[in-house]
């Protein structure tokens, strides 16, 4: 089976392979852009997006909608993550970081999978914001994103290493064991 990952983001494809691989299932990167609506929650995005792609795209498929949420800044940039990251990236984030002492943050990932139906599945990984950008893996946000009892950045890991702990990690396993058990 070939199931098609609606996403620009080639990093988000790498990471979601070796979920898929043993299941038999090939996943490849399909760059179909879909509106990513303004709306409060992951979940909202996610699922307008996938129906949306619904009436488009045959076959099964699925797209992945993160998001950095962080606690001083009342959960900031969250739904906004990828224009924030676009507009004002690491060194803005830093920057806004300034003089707060508190710099906890998480990751979100909500996977919607669309197979005539929707199924939702989520991740979350707690952490902080680094001081500065360390290491030179990963994507997006990961060289200022310290998971919780980790000394490593997510940019500092490998694949391997970040999808045991990350957001889209632990969505990604969610979704996969309910298609071992769906299929
Ligand atoms: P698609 O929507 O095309 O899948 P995107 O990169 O725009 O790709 P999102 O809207 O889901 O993806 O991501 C929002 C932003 O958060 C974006 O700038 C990402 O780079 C960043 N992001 C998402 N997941 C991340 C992760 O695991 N590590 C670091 N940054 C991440």
């Amino acid at each position: 089976m070939r199931l098609a990952f609606i996403t620009s983001n080639p990093g988000k494809v790498e990471e979601a392979k070796e979920y898929f691989e043993p299941l038999g299932i090939e996943v490849y990167q399909l760059s179909y852009s879909y509106p990513e609506i303004q709306a409060d929650t992951l979940e909202e995005v996610a699922e307008y997006g996938a129906r949306w792609l619904a009436e488009k795209i045959s076959g099964p498929f699925f797209l992945d909608d993160s998001g950095l949420f962080i606690e001083a800044l009342n959960g900031f940039p969250g739904v906004y993550s990828a224009y924030v990251y676009r507009t004002l990236g690491i060194g803005g984030i830093l920057k806004l970081m300034e003089g707060f002492s508190d710099r906890s943050a998480y990751f979100k990932s909500i996977i919607a999978y669309w197979d005539g139906e929707l199924h939702i599945f989520g991740g979350r990984v707690d952490g902080e914001i680094t001081a500065e950008p360390r290491g030179e893996g990963g994507f997006g946000f990961d060289p200022i994103f310290r998971p919780r009892g980790s000394d490593k950045t997510f940019a500092e890991m490998t694949t391997e290493e970040k999808n045991l702990i990350s957001h889209r990690g632990k969505a990604l396993k969610v979704f996969a064991s309910w298609l071992r058990e769906n299929l």
